[in-house]
């Protein structure tokens, strides 16, 4: 839990910085923090678009794609999913076999959106700016297997673009705060070993959940 000083909604991740009166500022959603960090430390355009332009606007776009589409859903798979050939459980405590299907279906149509679009998308190839989305997350969305999905493999644009990310200076060493960073591997574990990273997770997120319901 975040300090609600910090983020209202009580959520990772949160930001404060010193804007630029050398006043604090808090920036909370990824979305927003991300469009916060490339206004203020990306001027020269190293990992973003001059604002207005068309780039700029296809970045927002697929931002938005991510924050109210893959987010939300993929964070729902998480919850309910299980690998589709097996009956393991991740956090949800029951079979419910609707949002299973409901969740992790459209975790890989949106993914789907991806591999038709990328392969068309003049910018798609190879720099950390030169993507139709630069804001595809890395952390616990490249773990696709965790959600449900049978295989990375599926996705293979998405799959290069994870490992690409990864050799872009300083990228890794960020991930690999404040411990070493594991997600993308989880894609190559077994079914027993993503259920163990699950209930080492403990039982918070059930435990948030009755808590906010009984509020
Ligand atoms: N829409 C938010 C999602 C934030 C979110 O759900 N964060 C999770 C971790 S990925 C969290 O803070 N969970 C802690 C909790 O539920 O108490 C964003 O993109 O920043």
């Amino acid at each position: 839990m975040v300090e609600l000083a910090i983020n209202p909604n009580s959520r990772i991740p949160a930001l404060t910085d010193v804007d630029k009166n050398g006043k604090e500022i808090q920036i909370f959603e990824s979305g927003a923090i991300l469009e916060y960090l490339v206004a203020q430390y990306d001027k020269d355009h190293k990992v973003s678009y001059p604002y207005n332009s068309p780039e700029y606007w296809e970045t927002v776009s697929w931002l938005t794609w991510q924050m109210a589409g893959v987010g939300p859903m993929q964070g729902q798979a998480n919850h309910f999913a299980s690998k589709e050939s097996t009956s393991l459980l991740r956090f949800a405590g029951e079979q419910v076999p609707y949002a299973l299907n409901c969740y992790v279906h459209e975790t890989r149509r949106l993914y789907r959106v991806l591999a038709i679009t990328w392969p068309r998308a003049p910018r798609a190839t190879s720099s950390a700016t030169a993507s139709p989305s630069p804001t595809l997350p890395f952390g616990p969305g490249s773990a696709l297997t965790y959600s449900g999905l049978l295989s990375i493999d599926e996705f293979p644009h998405v799959k290069k673009w994870l490992y690409t990310l990864l050799v872009c200076p300083g990228f890794e060493e960020g991930c690999n705060a404040p411990g070493p960073h594991r997600y993308l591997n989880m894609n190559d574990m077994s079914e027993e070993e993503l259920n163990s990273i699950a209930a080492s997770l403990g039982t918070w997120i059930i435990d948030a959940m009755k808590r906010d319901a009984e509020a």
